[in-house]
């Protein structure tokens, strides 16, 4: 399924973000920036010890990645040029600002993107492992940052996709996408 907002085509696809050809790809990371589980494990295995090595220096540079903010660091080994990382909000019931540290956290890896002239970028359902997002709502606020995101950035992305590792997830992504495109349409 795909739309195109701005001049932005964003594609939903069912897959695994290691395996994408997008200029960048968005890693689901903690503050530590030191690495973890889901699919913050799988992009450190499939990149190499490189990506470890800048992650560390980013961290003696700033000491680490506040909630809703991203870094940026080479693929490593990937195919991927560069690895965006972005670290999303554990979810605490919703009242802890959570829609908006998510929603923050594809912003800002959107801007990041664009000031290194990134083309292409792929993104995971950040927050709806292991940090527990309800996956319906945190599907709503990312298409609608990525489309705020397109629309405001005409000539930045060409294609931003979400990727998505269960057929069940994305599902979720395709209702969340008809929402968007019906609000829209009103
Ligand atoms: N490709 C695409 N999506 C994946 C992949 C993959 N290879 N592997 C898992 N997912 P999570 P979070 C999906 O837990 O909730 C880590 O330990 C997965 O099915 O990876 O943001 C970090 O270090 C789910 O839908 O990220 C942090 O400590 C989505 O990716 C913490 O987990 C996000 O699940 C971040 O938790």
């Amino acid at each position: 399924m795909e739309v195109t907002w701005g001049e932005t085509r964003v594609v939903l696809v069912l897959g695994d973000i290691t395996e994408q050809d997008t200029e960048a790809i968005v890693n689901a990371a903690n503050s530590s920036l030191l690495g973890g589980g889901g699919v913050d494990g799988a992009i450190h295995r499939a990149a190499g010890p490189k990506l470890h090595e800048e992650c560390l220096a980013i961290r003696a540079r700033q000491g680490g990645c506040p909630t809703g903010e991203a870094v940026i660091t080479s693929g490593g080994n990937l195919r991927a040029r560069y690895v965006i990382h972005a670290v999303g909000p554990i979810w605490h019931g919703g009242h802890a600002g959570e829609a908006d540290l998510l929603r923050r956290a594809y912003t800002n890896s959107l801007r990041l993107a664009k000031e290194h002239g990134i083309k292409s970028i792929a993104f995971p359902s950040i927050s709806t492992g292991a940090y527990r997002f309800p996956i319906a709502q945190a599907a709503r606020i990312a298409l609608s940052a990525i489309r705020a995101f397109a629309e405001a950035n005409p000539g930045a992305l060409a294609e931003v996709r979400m990727v998505l590792y269960s057929p069940a997830d994305f599902r979720v992504y395709e209702d969340a996408l008809r929402q968007e495109l019906a609000q829209q349409a009103q």
